[in-house]
């Protein structure tokens, strides 16, 4: 697949897409997004991927919508397009885990495609805002609910009224991100990370995927009913007897993701 904005490598079960408008601080335009909804599906369907990495580079993981692309644009036009709806929002629905790996800015739209991704880990250098409110409009690909989710409504009223950014650190202790990782290195621990959950069964880390993102849409109850079912499920899978089997025989185990 031939990409203009965005780059894709595969190695070791990682699928990195690298988003690559360095001009324009990774904006994200419609043609990026497509690109990534269409690198997204290839990967759902591409046994020699088992984790995705999404990235940016060292000074914009992405800046937010395109505002240029968007500027002259009326309710009209993105109320009857249904702007930033259907590809935007395709890494909401891959079954593989996906990491978003921020180094620098991670603002509107960008913030919001980090919230996307199952989870952040941020480099010492990453910035969250969403700064929509000083373009005169909002948050407009879920960053008002998965922010508030994250990091509670308190800061995220904060941060959305006032545009301010929340640096490496804090977005750390507010759960924003999972782990703040030196900016020396940083995408050599990212792949590190990436290739030990490549490592692991692969029916066991899409059913913990599974579990975990029931959160949101349900009660702890019916959640944990739903978890307790899967985890029977997985009783049934050779990965289980294989993994058990493993530990007791002081082994590594050979997962087949059977
Ligand atoms: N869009 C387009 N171009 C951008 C951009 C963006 N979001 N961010 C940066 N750029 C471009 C700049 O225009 C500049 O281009 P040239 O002038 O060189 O042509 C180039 O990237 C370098 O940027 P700067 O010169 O500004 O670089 P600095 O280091 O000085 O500043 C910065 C970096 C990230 C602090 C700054 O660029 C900045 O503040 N960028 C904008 C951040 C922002 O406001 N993001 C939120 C975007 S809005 C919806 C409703 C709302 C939304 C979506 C949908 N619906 C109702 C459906 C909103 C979404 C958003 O994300």
């Amino acid at each position: 697949m031939a990409f203009e904005n965005i780059i894709v490598e595969k190695k070791d079960g990682v699928a990195l897409v690298t988003l690559n408008r360095p001009e324009a601080m990774n904006a994200l335009c419609t043609p990026l997004m497509e690109e990534l909804h269409d690198a997204l599906e290839d990967f759902e369907h591409d046994d020699a991927v088992r984790v995705v990495v999404i990235t940016g580079n060292e000074k914009a993981f992405a800046a937010g919508a395109d505002i240029k692309e968007m500027a002259p644009r009326d309710f009209m036009d993105v109320y009857k397009a249904d702007f930033i709806t259907h590809k935007w929002e395709r890494v909401t629905q891959c079954r593989k885990p996906v990491i978003a790996a921020v180094s620098g800015y991670a603002l509107g739209g960008g913030c919001e495609l980090a919230m996307m991704c199952d989870f952040i880990l941020a480099s010492e250098t990453a910035k969250f805002g969403q700064p929509e409110v000083t373009l005169g409009t909002l948050p407009g690909i879920g960053g008002s609910q998965r922010l508030t989710r994250l990091v509670g409504r308190a800061k995220a009223m904060e941060m959305c009224l006032t545009g301010r950014m929340m640096d490496a650190a804090e977005a750390e202790r507010s759960g924003l991100a999972a782990r703040v990782i030196p900016a020396e290195g940083f995408m050599d621990e990212i792949m590190k990370t990436a290739q030990k959950i490549a490592g692991f069964s692969q029916v066991a880390v899409m059913m913990i995927k599974d579990a975990v993102n029931r959160v949101d849409e349900t009660t702890l109850a019916e959640g944990v009913r739903y978890e307790r079912q899967l985890f029977h499920a997985s009783f049934g899978t050779a990965d289980q007897k294989e993994g058990m089997a493993a530990f007791i025989e002081k082994r590594k185990p050979a997962f087949k993701d059977r």
